[in-house]
Parts: C-alpha cells; structure tokens; sequence
C-alpha cells in the first residue's frame, strides 16, 4: 500500500460523489500515480463500506474486463472485480432511468449462483461447475465516473470497475446441461443486431471468470459464499446507450433479457 488512510478515504468520497452527483472526475492515477492494486481494492472496499453504513446490500458480484472485446476496448489487459447494489438491481422489461447516469453502456453477461461456497487459491472451472447452482442470462448497465470512460485498471478499480446497474433474466438453467462455451449471445439496440458473441469469449468459458474471482479474493483472504450471485463479465464490447434505446439480448438456451433507456 503506498496511499494513506486519508488519501484512500478522500478517493473513496470522491468517486462515490461523482456517482451519486453524476458528475465525472479525472482517473485517480493522475494525481496519484504510484498508488498499488492493493491501494484501489482498498477505495473500492472504502465506497463499499460508505454504502452499506447508509443501508445499502452488496447484491452480488461482478467481474469485469474478462472478454478480449472488452479489454481492447478500453485498453487494459487484466480482469478486475468489484460489486453489484441492491439500488442497482433493475427488472427484465423494465425501464431504466439515464438522468440517474453519466454516460451508461450495456453489456450482454452470463451470470452465475452458487449452491456452495468457493474459495481460492487453486480454484478451478470444475470446482465452480459443481458449486454452481444455476446460470442465468443478465445485462450490466456500467456507468465510468471517469470522463469519457477513459481510465486504467487501477482507477477502474476504485471506481467499482464502473458498476452501476444490472437486469437479470428469469430463465434459469443448471450449467450441467448447457455448452457454456458455444453458447451464443446477440445484443440487440432499437431492433438492429449490435453485438453478437459466444460464452468462450469470456476467459475460454464463463466458469473461468468465477474461478479467476474466487481465486483473486482468495488473495486477498475473501471467499465466494453459497448463494452469492456473480457477473462474469461482457461477452462483447459495450454498447453505448441515450433515452429512448431498447436493447433486447438474446442468448441461446436462456431467454432474453430486455430494458428500455428513459
Ligand atoms: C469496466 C467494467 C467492465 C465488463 O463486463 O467487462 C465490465 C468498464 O469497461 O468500464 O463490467
Ligand atoms: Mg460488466
């Protein structure tokens, strides 16, 4: 750790303010260039802790930058985790409100529940198949409090890797019975194909992303608790989004999952 307390806490404050005024800030490693990995999970653990004395429940978990679309995208190299709220969880057909958000972009994911707990290190894709209890088909609605989405890993860190909202599909399935790696995901704007993917596009299989989670927290002397509900990350680059869009994502073997932008 090469920040203070006080640095990390006045950091914390002012990506969390950013969210809740929807004004954006400059990425923190401008001013603070020789801040660590350990440095931005401990900002991001700082706006966890500021939410939950105000009332708010962490939702489940996500993690982010696990696709090569995603990470060409926005220039990074490495997958990154962070948190879900309960504020953030939105319904599947429902309307999503933009003057809430800076600039959101949405993004098709596979998501997973656990039925047991996984705890890193050595975790592996069979230890998280045969804890999971069922996978179901989501859509993040990610929201960078940096100008113009333009950061680099340790800021997309503390910045709760961007996290914002996120839309869950009702059509459940064991992951024993599925192809997760050739199971093919479209992402739909008003009508018009604008991404399409498959689940290997996340880390090989989506069970990796979970692992890689359950390993990284395990790092850092956290596991995955039974039930926890975990995000493996955008198969496809993210999509921006205005008041007005629908996006339907279409995945095979799930269902769809559909909001509207207000
Ligand atoms: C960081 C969050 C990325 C994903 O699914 O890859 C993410 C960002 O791109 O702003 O959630
Ligand atoms: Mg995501």
């Amino acid at each position: 750790m090469n920040l203070t307390q006080d640095t990390i806490a006045q950091l914390a404050g002012l990506l969390e303010d950013a969210e809740l005024k929807r004004e954006p800030v400059r990425k923190i490693t401008d001013a603070h260039p020789g801040m660590d990995w350990d440095d931005a999970y401990a900002i991001q653990d700082a706006i966890r802790a500021r939410k939950e004395a105000r009332g708010t429940r962490v939702a489940g978990l996500k993690m982010g930058l696990t696709s090569f679309a995603k990470m060409r995208q926005m220039g990074v190299t490495e997958p990154v985790y962070g948190f879900l709220t309960d504020y953030g969880a939105c319904m599947d057909g429902g309307v999503i409100d933009t003057a809430a958000l800076i600039h959101p972009k949405v993004e098709a994911e596979i998501a997973f529940v656990l039925r047991r707990p996984l705890r890193g290190p050595g975790c592996h894709i069979g230890d998280v198949l045969a804890a999971t209890d069922f996978v179901l088909p989501a859509v993040e609605v990610i929201d960078s409090r940096y100008e113009q989405f333009r950061f680099d890993l340790k800021s997309v860190i503390a910045d709760n890797t961007s996290s914002a909202r996120f839309v869950a599909g009702g059509t459940h399935r064991r992951a024993g019975g599925l192809d997760l790696k050739n199971l093919g995901v479209v992402l739909e704007k008003n009508g018009e194909v604008v991404a399409t993917a498959a689940g290997a596009a996340v880390l090989g299989h989506p069970a990796s992303s979970v692992a890689m989670l359950a390993n990284m927290l395990g790092a850092r002397g956290r596991a995955l608790p039974a039930g926890t509900f975990i995000m493996t990350g955008g198969v496809t680059e993210a999509i921006a989004v205005a008041p007005g869009d629908c996006i339907t994502a279409r995945y095979q073997h799930l269902g769809t999952v559909s909001m509207r932008f207000a």
